[in-house]
């Protein structure tokens, strides 16, 4: 079941990262606390309709009390993250990327609503899936394609390729590849920042699949203990390559593990942006007042295969269908159209938007050199 804050003195906030205001939407609440189980079990289109309906109930409550230019860059950004994707995907095919290419259409509203709620001073960190969060913590669309073609003009010269984006300026610290690795090195960079004695805070996001390993655990015991501002964000898109959370994990519940720790946790659901921005707020405020740590599970689903090699056989067309049925992008419109935000051609102008900058980032990447020969053995660590 899901989780509110387990810490004494943390806010008290519906599961689903959105303070009930009125009785309907407590109620609203209330069912989709119990359809939490449905999220991820059987296959029905019917019930994924009627989550549809709930969030996007919740989402028009939300969005009265929210700036239109705010509301307006964050759908701008989810479909800029697709976009940006979907050409990811199409110049992969035709050669133009080589090596791994894991793809984040599906899990946008967990990137947007996160890194949208921190200041520019802040740190991420992240897995392999990282173009659109580094894309989010500034690093320009035109470094990030150029990297992904491994050309001179990415984010790391194009030495790094897809898995690896980096900016220390921007305060991305990766793009890491080892399952896991970046929790830890998530936790010394909110060390360095509370002895540093600034406020910034730490986002440190990794799959449901690194929980298992031991890293997550020393991190969270050591971050409670010293009190260290981050925030731990578990994109749970219920898969570890081809392996489901159900057959790889004792316990379904992440949020619920922050207790062993006695740390804050909520579960929140990742196709509601809103809902996202709201519980990572919640969270960086936490961090910003005493440096007291939160984990975030935020349950998702990945459109896409594991990776661009990916053949798919461990799950069901239906069940993608299924999930599609709440994509993050079209339960944000459809939101914002009904309470009036915006209409057809304030999409289109987005969308159109979105598509140039996309032609330009392949443009640049295109006509970027490759790395001249003599860079083969700078930034070589062995
Ligand atoms: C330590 C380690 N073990 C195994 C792998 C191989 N591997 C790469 S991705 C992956 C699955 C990780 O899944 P998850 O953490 O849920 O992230 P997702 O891909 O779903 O975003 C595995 C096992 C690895 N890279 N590192
Ligand atoms: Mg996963």
């Amino acid at each position: 079941m899901a989780k509110t804050a387990t810490q004494a003195g943390t806010s008290k906030t519906n599961a689903n990262g959105h303070r009930a205001k009125n009785s309907a939407a407590a109620k609203t609440v209330e069912k989709m606390e119990k359809s939490e189980k449905a999220v991820t079990d059987t296959v029905n289109p019917k019930i994924a309709k009627s989550e549809h309906q709930d969030r996007k109930k919740l989402q028009k409550s939300s969005i009265k009390n929210l700036d239109k230019e705010l509301l307006q860059e964050m759908l701008y950004q989810m479909v800029l993250g697709r976009s940006f994707e979907q050409k990811c995907a199409e110049v992969y095919r035709i050669g133009k990327i080589g090596g791994f290419c894991h793809l984040y259409i599906g899990q946008e509203a967990v990137g947007v609503g996160a890194i949208m709620a921190l200041r520019a001073d802040d740190y991420v960190i992240t897995a392999y899936r990282d173009h659109v969060q580094a894309m989010l913590k500034g690093i320009t669309p035109e470094a990030v394609m150029a990297e992904l073609y491994g050309k001179s003009g990415g984010s790391v010269g194009g030495k790094g390729g897809s898995m690896h984006m980096f900016s220390k300026e921007k305060g991305f610290f990766g793009g890491h590849g080892i399952v896991g690795g970046q929790i830890g090195v998530g936790t010394g960079m909110a060390y360095a920042q509370k002895y540093k004695g600034g406020d910034q805070v730490t986002l440190c996001f990794f799959g449901e699949a690194a929980l298992n390993q031991g890293m997550f655990h020393e991190s969270l015991n050591m971050a409670q203990l010293w009190k260290l501002p981050v925030i731990y964000i578990c994109e749970n898109n219920q898969y570890g390559m081809g392996t489901s959370q159900a057959r790889a994990m004792s316990m379904s519940s992440i949020s619920e593990k922050a207790a062993g720790y006695g740390m804050a946790s909520e579960f929140v659901d990742g196709m509601d942006v809103l809902a996202v921005r709201e519980a990572t707020t919640r969270a960086i405020e936490r961090a910003r007042k005493d440096g007291s740590p939160t984990l975030l599970e935020i349950r998702c689903y990945r459109f896409m295969g594991h990776s661009m090699s990916d053949p798919g056989k461990y799950r069901t067309g239906d069940e993608i269908k299924k999930n599609q049925e709440r994509d993050p992008i079209f339960l944000f419109k459809e939101s914002l159209k009904e309470a009036k935000v915006f209409g057809d051609e304030d999409f289109t102008e987005i969308e159109t938007r979105a598509k140039e900058v996309v032609a330009k980032a392949v443009k640049f990447a295109e006509e970027s050199p490759f790395p001249d020969e003599k860079e083969l053995f700078t930034d070589v660590l062995a």
